[in-house]
């Protein structure tokens, strides 16, 4: 049996205080932070304990699926981790497999729905490592719609309002990553695709309170989608809510933008304003995630005829 690559792609983190800088530079494409926003990313990971836990979460979900795709028997997979902002590389897990003998390779982002400012930079990475001498990839765009990831999300769900002392009235917010509003004149499908799983959730569970925010918003000069979570979360108190359950669905782990930007900065506004905030699960190495990951392998596997 010829073994599949998986070229599994993920957005990094710094290993240490120390590298905050490079991967701030990184994140700007090059540009240094001033010292000021420097000092402010670091003040949020310290917040965090010093380190995010994004690395090691990755790296155990990259082992998992590729343990779940080898049980299934129906082919050989051998997955690589390439990271957008920090080691080891997109292009160095791409080259790896060049070395190791591999000729076709599925490429994935740990990011369920698709942007060109987000998705499509990954995919533009691994492509071009890819132009001098392969592997032949086949780029899996969005799986935010695969049964078993909305399965996962929904059970989420459900746990948190179970949380709740009145979850019938509670609100659940879906949130996601903002992106520069210019997107929406791209006619870029980010937005709708997290409607579109957001609903799919709100409909398996029934949910008749649920509405949909955005978080994390870069530090620059142009407008972002909005409303942020924070501003959300003063409307939701404004219109009687004493309860919310925040399910950040475009993120599939625990990093900075989960624990520092909801765990801390929205829990603290949500206390100011009386709301009690529950944040669903992240899905990290679990073993319902880390089958739903393993079906979109799969199911590229088939698109691609490979
Ligand atoms: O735990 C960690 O250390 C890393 C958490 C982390 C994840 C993440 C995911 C996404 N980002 C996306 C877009 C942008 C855009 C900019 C931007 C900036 C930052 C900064 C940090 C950061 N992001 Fe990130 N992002 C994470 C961390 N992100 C830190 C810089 C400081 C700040 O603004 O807070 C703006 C770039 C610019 O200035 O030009 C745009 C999107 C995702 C979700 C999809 C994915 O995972 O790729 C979209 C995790």
């Amino acid at each position: 049996m010829t073994t599949l690559g998986v070229l599994m792609m993920a957005y990094g983190t710094p290993r240490n205080l120390d590298e905050v800088e490079p991967y701030y530079t990184d994140i700007r494409r090059g540009r240094k932070p001033s010292p000021a926003e420097l000092a402010d990313l670091i003040r949020r990971y310290e917040a965090i304990g010093g380190v995010s836990p994004l690395h090691d979460i990755t790296e155990r979900q990259a082992r998992a699926v590729e343990q779940a795709l080898n049980a299934r028997g129906d082919a050989t997979f051998r997955v690589y981790l390439g990271m957008k902002h920090t080691e080891p590389r997109i292009a160095e897990a791409v080259a790896g497999m060049r070395r190791d003998g591999i000729d076709r390779a599925i490429a994935v982002v740990l990011a369920p729905h698709y942007s060109a400012m987000s998705v499509e930079t990954y995919h533009k990475q691994a492509r071009e490592a890819a132009l001098d001498g392969g592997p032949m990839l086949h780029c899996v765009n969005e799986w935010h719609l695969e049964p078993r990831f909305l399965d996962a999300l929904a059970a989420r769900v459900e746990e948190a309002l179970r949380q709740c002392h009145r979850p019938e009235e509670a609100m659940v917010i879906f949130t996601a990553h903002s992106l520069p509003a210019r997107i929406l004149e791209m006619g870029d499908p980010y937005v709708d695709q997290l409607r579109e799983s957001g609903e799919a959730v709100a409909q398996r569970l029934g949910l008749v309170h649920y509405t949909f925010g955005w978080q994390s918003a870069g530090r620059t000069q142009e407008p972002w989608l909005g409303p942020d979570l924070l501003a959300t979360l003063e409307s939701l108190r404004a219109e009687g809510y004493r309860e919310v359950v925040v399910c950040a669905q475009g993120f599939v782990a625990d990093h900075l933008e989960v624990l520092y930007d909801i765990d801390i900065e929205a829990k603290h506004r949500a206390e100011e304003l009386g709301i009690r905030l529950v944040r669903t699960r992240q899905m990290n190495d679990d073993p319902d995630f880390v089958r739903a990951v393993a079906d979109v392998i799969e199911g590229a596997k088939r698109d691609a005829g490979w």
